[in-house]
């Protein structure tokens, strides 16, 4: 009988890497207050992604105003993560390609406060984020509730909305 040997999978440890988001001056601006996403799962296919995630969870912490959205769940899911969610006025939200991509973020013309131009907010239909880590960014300054999806998995249920107050 060979006896199974139980190869230790070890994940990588991150402990080291916590991003410290401070708010400078009082002002009583929002703080950054996204947590360092640490991954242990063994899934991302090129152990890569891990570095590039914890690289950009860092650019977006030295952003004052930022507000982190993934395309894709950690399971794979075609999913924004989270899909529902608020920003301040001019808070710049960030999609990070994270799992099963192509991804992109289009928003829907007929569910976005009057006045704002769908297409100067929205990546092209056909324009995708095929990398791990690709990140688009847009501010919205106009307030109101505002949907949007992914072109290539709205059938899925990849779509969101946020609320911009
Ligand atoms: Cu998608």
């Amino acid at each position: 009988m060979a006896s199974l040997t139980s190869a230790a999978a070890t994940a990588p440890s991150f402990a080291g890497l916590k991003v410290a988001a401070r708010s400078g001056g009082g002002g009583g601006g929002r703080r950054t207050t996204q947590p360092m996403v640490v991954r242990a799962s063994l899934r991302d296919a090129a152990g890569l992604a891990v570095v590039a995630t914890a690289a950009s969870a860092m650019v977006a912490a030295s952003n004052a105003m930022a507000f982190d959205v993934l395309l894709g769940s950690d399971t794979g899911e075609l999913a924004f993560v989270p899909n529902s969610f608020s920003v301040a006025s001019g808070e710049t939200i960030v999609f990070k390609n994270n799992a099963a991509f192509p991804h992109n973020v289009v928003f829907d013309e007929d569910e976005i406060p009057k006045g704002v131009d769908a297409g100067g907010i929205s990546m092209a239909e056909e324009d995708l984020l095929n990398a791990p880590g690709e990140t688009y960014s847009v501010t919205l300054k106009e307030k109101g509730s505002y949907s949007f999806y992914c072109s290539p998995h709205q059938g899925a249920g990849m779509v969101g909305k946020v609320t911009v107050n």
